[in-house]
């Protein structure tokens, strides 16, 4: 089964939309804020978690899940834990003492719309909260099962992943990095997480190893993909239609895929890289066609 791979518009942006509500919905139970003088902070988390933007990764997530008939709140459980840490990143990207950026998913940044040290902590309690989120007993029966999340997703966010990544380009700054390592920094910062989103629904199915390791593969080649689209859209898109600064990369004076290739090879780049990961979905046949269209998605978005 090779799979369209003309996108069924209506399809994924169905899909899509179902996800952001179900997931919002998750989150929004999460932070319910209590009487007391914290409530800021829960407003903070609330005001960045819960704001528009793609809900890519629990679509990644649910997506996974029903290759494996998952139960679907034991998916939107982990849908949510892993929005949860990106919405984390985020915010703590957005810091000045980092992006220093004024504006995500089209509106003030946490610390523009709160104050810099409520960021900090709104930020830190997103992260700690998705890893409670993922013990809990609503997430799956088996505590193995729960624990082989926590471990996976700590894993992704962590040092060896996103954290990593994200030292490494604060570094790229300063110092500029070939294509091999600005691939591998990018596999670390974003594709770490987007990893651990295709692969959920194996661990919670506990799924054969071979199973899991396509959704790896297809997973790697789509993270890579996700970071050409975005480095394209720094180039050319608008900040109207992405919600946050465009062409701050090359202010920061940084390579990317985009000002190492060019815009024409990046983008044949991304298309090969989509044929790839839609490639790891053979064996799952008919089943994952939601999955290889949201690879479509993924590099034709405007956001
Ligand atoms: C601060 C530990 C720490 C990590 C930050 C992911 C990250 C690392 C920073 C984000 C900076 C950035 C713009 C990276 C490019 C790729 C990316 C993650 C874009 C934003 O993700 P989308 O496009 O956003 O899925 P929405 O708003 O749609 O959820």
């Amino acid at each position: 089964m090779t799979g369209s791979l003309w996108r069924d518009t209506a399809a994924v942006d169905e899909a899509a939309a179902v996800t952001a509500k179900l997931t919002d919905s998750i989150v929004d139970g999460l932070l319910t804020a209590p009487p007391g003088l914290e409530a800021r902070v829960y407003e903070a988390m609330r005001y960045s978690a819960l704001a528009p933007g793609k809900r890519l990764r629990p679509l990644l997530v649910l997506a996974g899940a029903r290759l494996f008939g998952v139960a679907r709140r034991s998916a939107l459980q982990v849908a949510a834990a892993v929005e949860m840490v990106h919405a984390y990143s985020l915010i703590h990207d957005d810091l000045p003492a980092m992006d220093d950026s004024d504006l995500r998913r089209g509106r003030p940044t946490c610390h523009k719309a709160f104050d810099e040290a409520t960021a900090v902590l709104a930020g830190d309690g997103l992260l700690t909260l998705a890893f409670e989120t993922l013990a809990h007993p609503d997430t799956h029966g088996s505590a193995a099962v729960r624990c082989e999340l926590v471990t996976a997703l700590a894993g992704a966010a962590g040092a060896a992943g996103m954290v990593g990544g994200q030292m490494i380009d604060l570094i790229a700054e300063r110092q500029s990095l070939d294509i091999g390592a600005i691939t591998r920094l990018q596999r670390m910062k974003t594709g770490a997480l987007i990893a651990f989103s295709c692969e959920a629904g194996a661990i919670l199915a506990k799924a054969p190893h071979e199973l899991r390791l396509a959704l790896r593969g297809y997973a790697h080649d789509l993270g890579l993909a996700f970071q050409i689209a975005d480095d394209l859209l720094d180039v050319q898109g608008s900040a109207d239609e992405t919600g946050k600064p465009v062409g701050a990369d090359a202010a920061a004076g940084k390579a990317t895929f985009v000002s190492i290739l060019g815009i024409d090879r990046a983008r044949a780049q991304a298309e090969l890289l989509i044929n790839q990961a839609v490639a790891h979905l053979d064996l799952f046949e008919q089943r994952a066609e939601l999955l290889r269209q949201v690879a479509r998605f993924v590099i034709d978005r405007r956001t």
